[in-house]
């Protein structure tokens, strides 16, 4: 646990610090979730600190966090939101001004209120929830589309290029660090026989069949918090990973986080199917905003699912045979029960395909 009291002094919170708890499910940042005395208001903030084993420029980040959140504020402020601050996550600056500040370890940090009345989800509960994931989302992606400006950084580059993800594989086979490789042969075997699924979106993206677009590229379920009452999608977080990419990398995410009848590292994986009724809202949310896809990328929309799918199980399954190195894991074989997950809701994905098709269909029509 890092001292909070700390890091709160290196921010311009107009508040006094009273208490910090480790918060969320994500795997990559640490989150804290901290209590501060407003003028004799409770109130709370997350303070984050950047993970920079998997963002090596930290810097960058913020870069592209706070212009994304600058301009969705400016818009919100611009068309008389009542709660502006709500529907988008603000950067609260450091005492240079700042949106981050660095800690004495060199640690990077940065400072969000807290949005109250408002959670994300591990695991969908209701078609409307997915419905409201995936509208907010493509209203993220229309928002992105008209920032101006330079190009943003591309935080980690080749983050969802799907055939280098499969190079990364085949190193972290032979090196075999940590001496698991030899009984992996299944998994090895199922993500190699995918090759040709690997590389379609990226062959589509280089022919120009299907555009570049700043894309949020980490939506998962929890990544947008849901109104408590409403659940209205109401604010996108975990901004990191926004920047250059394709909309099916943000539509297939969804269908990998909202679709599956269990959690992501369940390991009863007999029972892991595809709820079509929750692919069929997701499809109807996101065209409900995303109007602007071209033809290819809608006839993408179904096989976006298995394809990012497919890529996170190759990424647990190189990350358990690099030695659990990248995501956090609360079990010793976490990441491989991630990855067997995975392939077995790909598997389901496989075997409902045409139903999922059909179903894009009957939306567009
Ligand atoms: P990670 O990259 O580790 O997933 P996130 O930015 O997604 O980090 O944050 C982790 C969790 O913290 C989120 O899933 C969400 O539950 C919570 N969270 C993050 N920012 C906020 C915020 N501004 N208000 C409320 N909850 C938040
Ligand atoms: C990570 O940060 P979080 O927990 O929202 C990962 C995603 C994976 C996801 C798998 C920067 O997302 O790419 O799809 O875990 N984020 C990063 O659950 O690698
Ligand atoms: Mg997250």
């Amino acid at each position: 646990m890092h001292d909070l009291r700390a890091i709160s002094a290196l921010f311009q919170m107009r508040a006094d610090f009273v208490e910090a708890q480790a918060f969320g499910s994500g795997h990559i940042n640490d989150t804290y979730c901290a209590w501060y005395d407003q003028a004799g208001l409770p109130i709370r903030y997350i303070h984050q600190r950047i993970n920079s084993q998997v963002f090596t420029n930290a810097v960058h980040v913020m870069e592209n966090v706070s212009r994304v959140t600058r301009h969705a504020l400016d818009r919100l402020l611009a068309d008389g939101h009542p709660e502006a601050h709500r529907r988008t996550l603000t950067c609260i600056p450091a005492l240079d001004g700042k949106p981050y500040a660095i800690d004495k370890d060199g640690n990077l940090w940065r400072t969000y209120p807290f949005i109250e009345r408002a959670r994300g989800y591990d695991e969908v509960e209701s078609n409307e929830q997915a419905y409201q994931a995936a509208r907010a989302f493509g209203e993220f992606q229309k928002l992105t589309a008209d920032l101006g400006g330079e190009r943003l950084h591309e935080t980690i580059p080749d983050f969802h290029n799907t055939p280098q993800r499969l190079i990364h594989l085949e190193t972290a086979i032979q090196r075999d660090s940590a001496g698991r490789a030899a009984a992996l042969q299944a998994e090895i075997a199922f993500a190699r026989a995918r090759a040709a699924d690997c590389s379609r979106v990226t062959d589509l993206l280089a022919s120009g069949e299907i555009p570049e677009r700043v894309t949020h590229n980490d939506t998962k379920l929890n990544n947008v918090l849901l109104d408590e009452t409403t659940a209205e999608g109401i604010c996108v977080i975990d901004l990191d990973t926004t920047m250059p990419g394709c909309a099916l990398y943000d539509f297939g995410d969804m269908v990998r986080t909202a679709a599956p009848t269990t959690r992501e590292d369940d390991t009863e994986l007999q029972e892991i199917g595809v709820r079509l009724d929750r692919f069929e809202s997701l499809v109807r949310g996101y065209l409900s905003t995303a109007t602007f896809l071209n033809q290819a990328e809608r006839d993408n929309l179904a096989f976006s699912g298995k394809l990012l799918t497919l890529e996170c199980g190759i990424r647990f399954l190189t990350d358990y045979l690099n030695g659990d190195t990248y995501f956090k894991i609360k079990r010793p074989h976490h990441n491989l029960d991630r990855c067997r997950n995975q392939f077995a809701f790909v598997r389901a994905l496989e075997a409902n395909m045409e139903a999922m098709e059909q179903i894009v269909a009957k939306v567009e029509r």
